[in-house]
């Protein structure tokens, strides 16, 4: 039993991800991922859109991914890599060098991103059709008002 064990917030579940989760479970039998809680989230930076929870259900209703445990700060992955008895840790290459330093216990693998699609991505058109619209609405009412005062 090959086990592979990943990291990530995965919020706003896209075809980045999906393509990574797929390109790891060939690496192997069983994968496992240490997903970002909401604090840990804030520590990395990053505003989650989508709950810890929830995004731990669309990660396990995945058909590549095995099981899903909280990741809350940047020490705990030698442990768990002892814990799950991991094989393979592999992440997105973004990552590349930074957990070297794991490959005492594991094998350590950086694997391409997928291009063209991020969460960062995905946030900034959401916040531009909101914008387009609050400008669509302002419009309106301006349009509206000119109408009432020829009234
Ligand atoms: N990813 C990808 N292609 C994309 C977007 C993301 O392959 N277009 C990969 C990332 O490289 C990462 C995984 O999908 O391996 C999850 O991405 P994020 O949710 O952004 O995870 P990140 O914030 O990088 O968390 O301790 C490690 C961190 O928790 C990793």
């Amino acid at each position: 039993m090959k086990t592979i064990i990943t990291y990530g917030t995965f919020d706003l579940f896209h075809v980045g991800h999906v393509r990574l989760l797929q390109r790891l479970k060939r690496l192997g039998d069983r994968l496992v991922i240490g997903l970002s809680t909401d604090e840990f989230n804030t520590q990395k930076g990053k505003t989650v859109v989508i709950p810890y929870a929830d995004r731990k259900e669309v990660l396990l209703s995945c058909k590549y991914v095995d099981d899903v445990f909280p990741e809350e700060n940047w020490e705990q992955k030698r442990q768990d890599i002892q814990r799950e008895n991991a094989d393979i840790f592999a992440i997105g290459d973004d990552w590349i060098g930074k957990f070297d330093d794991l490959n005492d216990i594991v094998d350590v693998l950086y694997l391409p991103r997928t291009q063209d699609i991020s969460t960062t991505d995905i946030k900034a058109v959401m916040s531009q059709i909101e914008e387009d619209k609050k400008k669509e609405i302002k419009n309106l009412f301006s349009h509206l008002s000119s109408l009432v005062t020829k009234l």
